[in-house]
């Protein structure tokens, strides 16, 4: 590769040899990883292992919801006499099982709406590990796999931590929507409802909406790459590739929860997209066909179950609810939040910003916070380097500069101690100087 002119009066010239440029194009023309900021998942350490939840016992609570719904013309939708049926009956079960539940009403399009929120005594409560689903249906049809399925499977794993005596260092809390169908009501509701510092004291939220589809895929939540890694890892385990949702964004009732700052994950078995060929020769069923030709649908009924998903995607649940809740409360110093997500620097352009969420500290950030960037790009002076806390407070880590070498690859030591140390915290970059460009390749924050 011969070196081009310099395509502007100050003279720079690139350190990159042959070989990096081609690294580096490469690298440029990777899509972006679609994950989103990491953080830690607790170890499961002794804990005890998550029971295999008989399916059975989810199949009959979906009895249940049909006998409801159809006992109450079709459905169990939000204002009907269906859905306020389906709270009293999953209420009962909890309260039989030694849950503490709260029956949270809302109004909404002239009706009461009804969140059921579920807590099991014990456990640290502020550090929360919370699992939800919606149980309103829509108005055309029972809502057995849209959201029977998810109910009962949460339903269903509730029970489950009761019959083992479960005594999670963690405190566990199970939420039933009401309102899902309306634009996450009751979700929207529930987390408007917390004080900021209730909020916080939300660790991790797991969506289920949708986990039991007739033509079934197995999708995760992308959103939060431990989760994600979390529920992945689980269905390799039982020799079931997963691929990242990417029908749910904002779709369901985590949406309340990220637009929070609260982690998410879940997973879903596919609502009205069509099935791919490749999807079918490793999952199984009909290639052309949606996940659910029942979406929001009179037929939406219990023969509208795949019951081998149903089972697997309530063993999963069960799994996190096991890992999730057993481990250590506050991450040992020297955790590392990291994002490994690409995020392009537009040339001579405007500023990009790569998240990291902090979650599980208490107090303010270190004096001596580690921030370590890994920036690939041909000419570093033109870089300007911010890190943005929680707060919006902005701490200049590095200015722009004639420095003609490649890449940011360094630590920053910042004094971070006037900040809270839990929320969302920003690597922002600015490339302030024509012609080299770059990207960044990942960062980290160590507590
Ligand atoms: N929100 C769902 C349907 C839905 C569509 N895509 C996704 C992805 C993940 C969860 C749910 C969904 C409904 O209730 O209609
Ligand atoms: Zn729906
Ligand atoms: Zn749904
Ligand atoms: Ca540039």
């Amino acid at each position: 590769m011969t070196e081009r002119a310099p395509r502007r009066s100050r003279l720079r010239r690139s350190a990159l040899s042959a070989a990096a440029v081609v690294t580096l194009a490469a690298a440029l023309l990777t899509p972006a990883a679609a994950a989103s900021p990491t953080t830690p998942v607790a170890a499961p350490s002794a804990a005890a292992a998550a029971p295999d939840i008989p399916v059975a016992n989810v199949k009959a609570h979906l009895a249940q919801l049909q006998s409801i719904a159809t006992a109450n013309g079709g459905n169990r939708a939000h204002g009907r006499t269906g859905y306020k049926a389906s709270i009293d009956y999953v209420k009962a079960k909890l309260d039989a099982a030694g849950y503490t539940t709260t029956l949270k009403t809302f109004s909404y399009n002239g009706s009461t709406g009804y969140n059921l929120i579920a807590d099991w005594p014990g456990g640290d409560t502020s550090h929360v590990v919370m699992a939800g689903a919606h149980l309103d249906s829509v108005t055309g049809g029972p809502g057995i796999n849209d959201n029977g399925s998810g109910s009962a499977g949460i339903l269903e794993t509730a029970l489950a931590v009761s019959r083992a005596g479960l005594t999670p260092s963690k405190h566990l809390r199970f939420g039933w929507w009401g309102a899902e169908e309306y634009g996450m009501v009751g979700s929207k509701n529930y987390v408007n409802s917390l004080s900021v510092a209730d909020r916080s004291k939300i660790e991790t939220y797991l969506n289920f909406d949708m986990i039991g589809s007739p033509n079934p895929g197995y999708f995760t939540y992308r959103y939060d790459s431990a989760l994600d890694a979390l529920f992945r890892d689980y269905f390799a385990g039982l020799g079931i590739s997963t691929e990242q949702d990417f029908e749910g964004d904002g779709r369901s009732d985590h949406a309340p929860f990220q637009d929070a700052g609260i982690r998410v994950g879940g997973l879903f078995s596919g609502a009205d997209y069509t099935k791919t060929s490749a999807q079918a020769a490793k999952w199984g069923g009909t290639a052309g066909q949606p996940f659910d030709r029942c979406y929001h649908s009179s037929c939406d009924t219990s023969a509208n179950i795949n019951d081998t998903a149903l089972d697997r995607m309530t063993d999963a649940i069960a799994y996190a609810i096991w890992t999730l809740s057993a481990g250590s409360t506050t991450p040992p110093t020297g955790t590392v939040f990291e994002n490994t997500a690409d995020v392009q620097i537009p040339d001579n352009g405007a500023a990009v910003t790569s998240a990291v969420t902090v979650t599980g500290r208490t107090g303010n950030a270190p004096a001596a916070l580690q921030v370590g960037v890994d920036i690939k790009h041909t000419y570093r002076g033109d870089l300007v380097i911010d890190l943005v806390a929680p707060n919006g407070t902005s701490y200049r880590l590095k200015a722009s500069s004639s420095d003609s070498a490649p890449n940011v690859q360094t630590t920053y030591t910042v004094n971070a101690s006037a900040v809270a140390a839990n929320g969302t915290w920003k690597l922002k970059v600015q490339d302030v100087g024509p012609q080299d460009t770059g990207y960044i390749d990942s960062w980290k924050l160590t507590f």
